[in-house]
């Protein structure tokens, strides 16, 4: 636990460009953009994905987890332009770091299906 890399982020062991921190969530600059605005919103909290999230989590963190997104995309100016948020989840799902976090992607268009 003390390795991923989301929670040395988030207790600032190792340096990211945070844009919104609470008791709860960090949001901060992915490090290779796939887009002009392409952020990270994790859970401070240890959580491996959303499929092990618990009730007490979906019920608590993941709604913090969407109002930070939203005032994120309203302050970004995507709010009337559009955005895309993705949440890769387990290996077939392409999740490459273990420590749930939601892509809130903007600034371009966005195409459809996803690879
Ligand atoms: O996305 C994991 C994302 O995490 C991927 O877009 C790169 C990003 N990443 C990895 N390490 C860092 C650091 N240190 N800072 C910022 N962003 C990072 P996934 O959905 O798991 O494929």
């Amino acid at each position: 636990m003390s390795e991923c890399i989301f929670c040395k982020i988030a207790k600032g062991e190792i340096p990211a460009t945070i844009l919104y921190k609470d008791d709860k969530v960090v949001a901060f600059k992915d490090i290779n953009p796939e887009a002009p605005n392409h952020l990270l919103v994790i859970p401070k909290k240890h959580i491996q994905s959303i499929a092990h999230a618990s009730v007490e989590d979906t019920e608590e963190i993941i709604p913090q987890i969407f109002k930070t997104i939203q005032q994120l995309a309203e302050e970004l100016g995507l709010k009337e332009k559009g955005f895309r948020i993705v949440n890769n989840c387990g290996n077939q799902g392409g999740q490459t770091v273990d420590h749930l976090h939601f892509h809130l992607l903007g600034g371009r268009q966005m195409t459809w299906p996803p690879g």
